[in-house]
């Protein structure tokens, strides 16, 4: 077994030393002249250097922890330079957070083309065994900066490459489609999801009257909003998340000729979700619940990965696909039609050195592209294009965040912009402009066979100046069916809770009964099982319902979750086996899987480290629990004899009387509830599922008497992710 590391020593340092190097990504590439001469500036010129604490223009400090004062209690000094810097530069440390998308967690990583896109698209960074560094954004949408990572909402996965062309962005979303078809209406979504703005309440939510009058009214809406009420509003991790361009983009081959794709960024990981109790559980339990798993599982090792594909569709002029309209960002293609063809994999291989530099200032814009990849007339994505660059003259002051490190490109940069606020590079020459000969011609134009992207003269249909969509995007209810109908019955229960979570939320009795009509045109069973949870009648539809084939790709439900790096809990009490224990941990280590000791206390119960206290555990943090013993932690826990016998302590069955610390039955029965492995190993830890009422020989109930039996029967289970078939589903 692992020794129990030494705790880093918590004594002040007294030893002046040189800070820790940037790395490399931090330094960004060399700041060139307009001929491509360096211009001296280093790239890392703000960062720390020098081993003594100074002022920002490097004068050293004695001290700075007391202003300058008229005496030991006198007033302070007007003159106190350093206190002043100090106090400005800390009044406007922040900036304003992103008005969508606000909270998010970000890492480094490599993308690798397979080549298998070469025949579609020139870009190189698609060739065979090209790689390029990444960064990556995974955020929620509505909620603050500070926001539960958990909270039922949309996700967006933005990455960019850094390619050799130039800087590559694709901007997406955990959701194929979107709640809008026109970026018109997008201050209007927001505005109606955002808190209420008198009361600034609810946070992160959708849960609220303003969301479901906006939706039920703007039916277009409708399909997002079902995937939101659906498991991929909670996903388990950002790791077991896919990714969706959304958009239809064009690619355009060596020959000029083009296809049009949708991208997909499918986890290897899987697809998996929480459940909604869960998802509640971990926003107050730990808030930071997604980004701690991203950031522990790269640092652990267990690198996350994605592969990149492409379902590619013929560029016709009606451009639409098995009468699915492409430009419409509402709809999806099911894959059973287009099959994902994998070009690439995408590995996150870093954490970020520091959030507000890297993750909160990169910059992302859908308009960052490459040859060989171009935008379509979808109008949402039309509008985007102008809105990224926009938003981020506000919220990082100015024209030159491409200057910032993690923004900055890593191909060479030789731009005509200058000046401007918060200007970094040392521009030379004096012919910022075109034609010049001043600066012997430079910067030279390039030419297609010089890697120039040149927009490939794609028609563009002649028409009369209109305010108005296509007719095709008019169908704003078939595809939330066909979503509703590919679900499998354990995952429209979650969708009829969540519906019926939600409407419970709203106030106003015309948006429930508007919802409800909505409902009632996706799926009648659906509509009846939302409106029997409100007490209201469930209405006909008002239209006649399409039924397509449904789409078993959209169904997170048995896709496989490796083992690697999940989380089991192992049980002991201050008097249990701690030996079987330490037995246990090694087997899950052994199994590549991350082993918790629960104890009643911190710090060590014999050799074990006790990683989580009964206070702290809870099951969102757990994948599996192996019970070794849970008897009550009396001495850990002052008062905990004088409340066993009170029965909100005891929420599973008679806890205390047989012995089981009520907190271990808590975290046992939610557990259960939430459809995770439950363990026990040897005869204490089948008392202690007993005295929790966990029956004996449920489905994902193991008991074994043998360490490693215990561990394999566990991994085994895990792959599934869930025990689903622990209850009967009310519907299918
Ligand atoms: Fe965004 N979106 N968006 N969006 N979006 C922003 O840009 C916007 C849309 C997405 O981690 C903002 O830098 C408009 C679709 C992600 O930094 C802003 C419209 C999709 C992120 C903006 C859309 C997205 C953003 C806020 C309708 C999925 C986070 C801060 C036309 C394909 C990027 C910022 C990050 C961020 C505008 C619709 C994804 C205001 C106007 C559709 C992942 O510019």
């Amino acid at each position: 077994m692992e020794e129990p590391r030494t705790p880093p020593s918590v004594d002040e340092p007294t030893t002046p030393q040189e800070p820790l190097e940037p790395q490399p990504d931090q330094a960004g590439p060399e700041v060139v002249s307009a001929t491509g001469k360096p211009t001296g500036a280093p790239p890392t010129a703000r960062s720390q250097s020098g081993a003594y604490l100074t002022t920002s223009q490097g004068l050293r400090l004695k001290d700075t922890d007391h202003s300058l004062k008229a005496g030991r209690r006198g007033p302070t000094l007007l003159e106190d330079h350093h206190l002043r810097e100090k106090i400005t530069h800390f009044d406007h440390e922040r900036i304003p957070e992103r008005v969508v998308h606000a909270r998010g967690s970000g890492a480094h990583g490599v993308f690798r083309g397979y080549g298998t896109a070469a025949s579609v698209c020139r870009a190189g960074l698609f060739a065979a065994d090209v790689e390029t560094p990444v960064f990556v954004r995974f955020s929620t949408v509505l909620g603050s900066r500070g926001s539960a990572d958990t909270v039922r909402d949309t996700r967006g996965f933005a990455v960019k490459f850094y390619t050799d062309e130039g800087t590559f962005d694709l901007v997406g979303n955990n959701m194929p489609v979107f709640f809008i078809q026109d970026g018109i209406k997008f201050p209007d979504v927001v505005h109606a999801a955002k808190p209420h703005p008198d009361r600034e309440i609810p946070q992160a939510q959708s849960a609220h009257d303003t969301f479901w009058d906006f939706v039920s009214l703007h039916t277009e809406a409708q399909h997002h909003t079902m995937w939101n009420m659906s498991d991929r509003g909670i996903q388990a991790s950002f790791r077991t998340m896919e990714g969706f361009g959304v958009h239809t983009f064009r690619l355009v081959d060596w020959e000029g000729a083009t296809t049009l794709v949708k991208f997909h960024w499918k986890p290897k990981a899987g697809v998996h979700s929480l459940v909604w109790e869960e998802a509640q559980l971990a926003a107050g339990g730990d808030p930071d619940f997604h980004r701690r798993d991203l950031a522990d599982a790269i640092e652990a090792g267990f690198l996350p990965q994605w592969e990149l594909g492409i379902q590619t569709f013929p560029d016709e002029e009606d451009e639409t696909f098995e009468g699915i309209d492409l430009l419409d960002p509402t709809k999806l293609v099911p894959e059973e039609l287009a099959p994902v063809q994998p070009i690439g994999l995408m590995t996150l291989t870093a954490n970020p050195s520091n959030f507000f530099a890297e993750t909160e200032q990169v910059a992302f814009h859908g308009g960052n592209l490459v040859p060989g990849v171009e935008v379509t007339n979808d109008p949402l994505l039309q509008a985007r294009l102008f809105s990224y660059v926009d938003t981020q003259l506000t919220r990082l002051g100015g024209p030159n965040f491409n200057q910032i490190p993690v923004n900055r490109p890593h191909a060479p940069v030789n731009d005509m912009l200058r000046d401007g606020f918060h200007q970094h590079a040392v521009h030379t020459g004096v012919a910022p402009y075109r034609p010049n000969s001043l600066d012997g011609g430079c910067p030279f134009t390039a030419g297609e066979a010089d890697g120039a992207f040149v927009q490939v003269p794609a028609q563009v249909a002649e028409g009369q100046k209109v305010r108005a969509a296509a007719r095709s995007f008019d169908d704003h209810f078939s595809q939330a069916r066909l979503f509703y109908r590919s679900m499998s019955p354990v995952e429209q229960d979650h969708i009829k809770a969540a519906y019926s979570f939600e409407l419970a939320k709203c106030y106003e009795l015309a948006v429930r009964q508007r919802q409800l009509q909505c409902l009632a045109n996706i799926d009648g069973d659906l509509c009846g099982a939302v409106a029997q949870a409100l007490g209201m009648v469930a209405p006909a539809p008002t239209i006649e319902l399409v039924d397509a084939e449904a789409s078993r790709a959209l169904s997170q439900v048995g896709t496989p979750f490796p083992v690697e790096g999940r989380k089991v809990g192992i049980v002991v009490d201050a008097v249990g086996d701690t030996d079987l224990a330490a037995a246990v941990v090694d087997a899950v280590t052994e199994a590549r899987m991350v082993p918790f000791v629960v104890g009643p206390h911190g710090g060590m119960l014999d050799t074990l480290t006790v990683a989580r206290t009964y206070a702290v555990s809870r099951s969102f943090e757990l994948d599996a629990v192996v019970v070794v013993s849970g008897a009550p932690a009396r001495d850990a826990m002052p008062g905990l004899d004088a409340r066993a016998g009170e029965p909100q302590a005891q929420p599973v069955a008679d806890a205390a009387t047989v012995g089981l610390d009520p907190r271990i039955a808590l975290l046992l029965g939610e557990m259960w509830r939430h459809c995770k492995v439950v363990a026990s190993v040897g005869e204490e830890g089948d008392r202690a599922l007993a005295a929790a009422g966990i029956p004996g020989e449920a489905p994902g109930v193991v008991r074994e008497s043998d360490p490693q039996a215990v561990v394999t029967d566990v991994a085994e289970l895990l792959a599934l992710h869930r025990v689903w078939d622990r209850f009967t589903p009310v519907s299918g």
